[in-house]
């Protein structure tokens, strides 16, 4: 195995930079004669724009200009791009509703842009746009994808019917149904999985620049990646992603809601076209709220068909998931291909079958985040499993061991087709367990008893697809020498939090045999045009670290002819080992970064238009204890055991963080989070006072661990980690609050288990209620 120099290495690269406030912010930009945009946003979930006037607006001190829909319209602005393609039901198209940077005569959901006002100061912009005057029609509002699914619900879109953008499926139907037809048992779960805002740390910041003498257009963005975003840019701006360029530095985090292009930017880049002055916008924490693409926001129904063993015959999962106002780019491939993947889980099942809607409402756009549906797939499976062995009275552990896909039938097709091609479930399964002392909870659980709480255990033995996401034909590595010996990575996935400048440098230094501190990333700059997958789907260290992995052997290659004739010998007595070309046998030798230095630009590589590696499919065992005081609500996670399969690691601290990042934001989603709407349309949970962030201290007890099957699919023999944590948290924290609210007569529950809807719940089941808190109805 590779060695990376892992454990060794303590701290990042990155680290310095920013902890000593030296890092710079979409929002640190600043450009000679840069003007100010504020967006004025709808106050209504749906309504027509009967009229709008912006002359008082106009003339308020500092205005520049106040741009419209009609202004959109008429520099011939095209509506955002349509998502990443998926078909539907017998090879349907998805109907992408069109949207445009500024709205056309219609809103459609609270926080929609409808004008954007430039100003020479960003307060003067504001407070102008509090001058323009909009009459708006109202029109009936859908808050809720079971309301849109609704017969004779009001239709959003024209060219939407019945709300319904696409409805997918996957699977095998028939066999699914014959196989229910004739189960021992079956068992069914329905659930509301609650919709949640991004917020990454620094509130999303763009400034648009235009360069008429080239007719391009710079945009400084916060993002994950510039590669579709310039693509999805350009195509608003009906131009050629060759005259877009997307540049950041640091963007204060991602989690996923940064990886598609939003209407504000097409405005900005038209305003400093029009206007032949940069025009910068950044965003307030409380537009994060209404601006930024929410996610999740789902309801689903899970079906278990069993025989008389305990075995699962068959599955069946349908989603209704809110799409928001607008199909965002990443919005239908998160609830099909996601919610497929890994259809069965970490089990061996015959027969599944799944069905998608995906409905328009008067909502924020729904898109990627952290996980990007397959959190989704996970709780709803992993919820029912736990709900399927307390149906036949089994222990969890012995119902899912009975079940898991045996080691000896990797590779492993599942039912929609996808393989995986490693894993070790059981041995995975039995660590944690031991890791836990799975078998002494009664003990622990009558400890709580005589202190008055009540402890619940929950486990979820998860897995998921990485590196799942085509939105690129290749990743492109980009290695360059620098005169000074140092080294320059290029790509254009953004890190954006996960460590990236240290985990590539890392591999590039495993081959080169260069110090780690000689190696510096760029992504996202003005000066490259360059293919990669953005950040997302945990693919980074499989899809960009193999690609930098082997352009580094390439480059090793290439310098054999050019050590062979700096050290005046032939190319076949030539050997390379850390960081040095040699005369086999003998002492003469020259350094890799000397002999770039040497011949300037040959050692250089431009690693493009290779195959990309495939998926893999990282999985583990998580097992959380919780303890609920049944007088108050509160719920605390007290104990939480994660044993992860991730192949081969790069960096065992980075990973260990990124464990315990996705571990508490998946508690956060379950304990708190949630963005809630009023049936008018109107978020309710809009600032940090009504929306509980989770905090570091969340999960108590927490333990990570791996048990790494290193998969041959990629040269690196890694698996993804970044979102690993969610997906596998999300059900296993879930099952034990189910767990401990059993025993205070709760029957059924849906997510967040906050505090007062615990306490409620708890009081609704000495009521003679034990499913009222239950939001989702089968
Ligand atoms: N790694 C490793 N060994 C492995 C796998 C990964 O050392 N076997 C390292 C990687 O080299 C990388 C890190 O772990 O430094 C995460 O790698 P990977 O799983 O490839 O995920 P990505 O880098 O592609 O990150 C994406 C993922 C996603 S999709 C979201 S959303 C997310 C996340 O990562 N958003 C984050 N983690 C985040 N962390 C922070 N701090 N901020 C975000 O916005």
């Amino acid at each position: 195995m590779t060695s990376f120099g892992g454990n060794g290495f303590k701290g990042r690269l990155e680290d310095g930079r920013m902890l000593t406030g030296r890092g710079r912010y979409v929002s640190d930009w600043a450009f000679p004669n840069q003007a100010f945009g504020y967006f004025l946003r709808s106050d209504r979930p749906h309504a027509e724009i009967a009229s709008l006037d912006a002359s008082a607006a106009r003339s308020m001190p500092g205005v520049i200009a106040v741009l419209t829909g009609e202004d959109v319209a008429a520099a011939g602005q095209k509506p955002m791009p349509a998502a990443a393609p998926m078909k539907g039901r017998g090879g349907s198209d998805q109907i992408v509703p069109p949207r445009f940077s500024l709205a056309q005569k219609r809103v459609r959901y609270v926080g929609e842009p409808v004008a954007l006002v430039v100003a020479e100061t960003a307060a003067q912009a504001q407070d102008a746009a509090e001058a323009i005057s909009i009459d708006y029609r109202e029109l009936p509002v859908l808050v809720k994808a079971r309301d849109a699914a609704a017969p004779g619900a009001a239709q959003i879109h024209e060219s939407v019917p019945g709300n319904l953008v696409l409805d997918f499926v996957g699977g095998d139907e028939e066999k699914t149904k014959a196989a229910f037809a004739r189960a021992a048992k079956t068992v069914k779960l329905v659930a509301y999985h609650s919709r949640v805002v991004g917020n990454p740390m620094e509130p999303r910041a763009a400034t648009g620049v235009y360069d008429p003498k080239a007719d391009t257009y710079q945009l400084y963005a916060t993002t994950q990646g510039a590669g579709p975003m310039r693509n999805q840019v350009a195509a608003m701006l009906g131009t050629t992603p060759e005259k877009v360029r997307v540049i950041a530095e640091e963007v204060g985090g991602g989690f996923g809601v940064r990886f598609n292009a939003y209407p504000e930017y097409g405005a900005l880049c038209l305003a400093a076209k029009q206007l032949g002055r940069p025009v910068k916008w950044v965003s307030t924490r409380s537009e994060v709220f209404v601006a930024d693409e929410q996610a999740r926001d789902i309801d689903h129904t899970s079906e278990a068909a069993l025989d008389a063993e305990g075995r699962i015959l068959a599955m069946r999962f349908t989603y209704l998931a809110n799409v928001g106002a607008y199909l965002a780019f990443t919005g239908s491939f998160i609830n099909t291909v996601n919610l497929v993947n890994v259809v069965s889980g970490v089990y061996d099942v015959p027969a599944v079958f799944v069905n998608a809607k995906l409905l328009v409402t008067n909502t924020v756009p729904t898109a990627a985040y952290r996980g990007a549906g397959r959190p989704v797939a996970s709780y709803a499976l992993e919820r029912l499993i736990d709900e399927c062995a307390h149906a036949i009275g089994m222990d969890p552990a012995e119902f899912r061991r009975r079940n898991l896909v045996p080691k000896a039938k990797f590779p492993y097709k599942i039912v929609t087709g996808f393989e995986y091609d490693c894993g070790d479930f059981e041995a995975v399964l039995g660590k944690a367990l031991k890791e836990s002392d799975w078998n002494s909870f009664e003990k622990r659980k009558k400890d709580a008893a005589r202190r008055g709480k009540l402890r619940g255990r929950g486990m979820s033995t998860y897995i998921e697809a990485t590196a799942s996401g085509g939105f690129a034909p290749y990743d492109q590595a980009h290695i360059t020498w620098d005169q000074d010996g140092g080294i320059t990575l290029r790509t254009a996935s953004h890190n954006h939090g996960q460590g990236h400048e240290t985990t590539l440098a890392q591999v590039v230094c495993s081959v080169l045999g260069v110090p780690l501190e000689k190696v510096r990333l760029r992504t996202s700059e003005a000066d490259y045009h360059m293919t990669s997958n953005p950040t997302g789907g945990s693919r980074t260290a499989l899809g960009l670290g193999s690609a930098m992995l082997l352009a580094s052997q390439e480059i090793v290659k290439n310098g054999m002819a050019l050590a062979a004739e700096a050290l005046e010998s032939s190319q076949a007595d030539i050997e390379f080992a850390s960081g040095n070309y040699r005369i086999k046998g003998t002492d003469r030798k020259i350094g890799i970064a000397e002999l770039a230095r040497k011949y300037p630009g040959k050692l250089d590589l431009d690693y493009k238009d290779r195959p990309k590696v495939p998926s893999t499919f990282p999985n583990g065992c998580h097992i959380a204890e919780v303890e609920i005081d049944p007088e108050t609500g509160v719920t605390e996670i007290v104990a939480y055991v994660a044993v992860d399969d991730a192949g081969t690691i790069i960096n065992h601290q980075i990973v260990e963080g990124q464990m315990q990042g996705g571990i508490t934001q998946g508690a956060g989603h379950i304990l708190g989070e949630e963005a809630v709407y009023d049936e008018h349309g109107q978020l309710l949970t809009g600032t940090f006072m009504d929306y509980p962030m989770p905090r570091a201290g969340l999960v108590g007890g927490l333990k990570v661990m791996d048990y790494p099957v290193p998969t041959a699919t990629n040269p690196l023999g890694a698996k993804g980690v970044g979102e690993a944590g969610v997906t596998g948290s999300m059900p296993c924290i879930m099952n034990a609050v189910i767990d401990a609210l059993r025993a205070a007569g709760v029957k059924h529950f849906d997510m967040p288990a906050n505090q007062q809807r615990v306490w409620r719940a708890i009081q609704e089941a000495k009521a003679g209620r034990p499913g009222a808190l239950a939001v989702a109805q089968g």
